[in-house]
């Protein structure tokens, strides 16, 4: 079994319930969920002027490839309603993978680990509750390391 972890992100409509949402649907399509962080509330990363999200980790469990595990998001995201826009545009729901165990994936539809997650505090934040010591297999160091490296203003609270 590989440990995989994936990001929950909302900014729009009833942020809570569709983390919940989210999570219950990933429980049943791809794999149980066993951990989550907290939820946080953090201000928008790339685009300032969007409203704040919620995020979350999670972690599960699963044999399924990395490829299909993405095919199940895109449907996940579709099912709450998710409609495709512009780059980091607001999202009712943003389910992303973090890492599948420790594989390097370079394809053109998807890059593990996540390529912009060091530079997130609202990844590395939530990531820190739940996997401190993982070791990220490309940069070589781990979450506590990774988190207290990053310099950012950008406010991230625990909810
Ligand atoms: N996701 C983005 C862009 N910016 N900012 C925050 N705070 N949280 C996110 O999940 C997020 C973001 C693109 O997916
Ligand atoms: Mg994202
Ligand atoms: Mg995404």
């Amino acid at each position: 079994m590989n440990d995989v972890f994936l990001l929950l992100g909302s900014n729009l409509g009833d942020r809570q319930a569709y983390l919940q949402q989210a999570i219950a649907l990933i429980g049943k399509e791809i794999a149980p969920v066993i951990n989550r962080s907290s939820v946080y509330e953090t201000q928008s990363w790339g685009k300032t002027d969007e409203p704040d999200y919620l995020n979350q980790v999670i972690a599960l469990q699963t044999d399924i490839p990395p490829k299909e595990i993405l095919y199940k998001i895109l449907n996940i995201e579709k099912a709450l309603g998710r409609k495709r826009e512009v780059k980091w545009g607001s999202r009712i729901i943003d389910i992303d993978i973090l890492f599948y165990a420790s594989e390097i994936i370079d394809a053109d539809e998807l890059t593990i680990p996540h390529p912009e997650m060091h530079k997130r505090m609202f990844t590395l934040a939530p990531l820190a509750e739940i996997a401190p010591d993982f070791v990220h297999p490309v940069l070589r160091k781990n979450i506590t390391e990774l988190k207290s490296e990053l310099k950012s203003d950008l406010h991230v609270k625990k909810l």
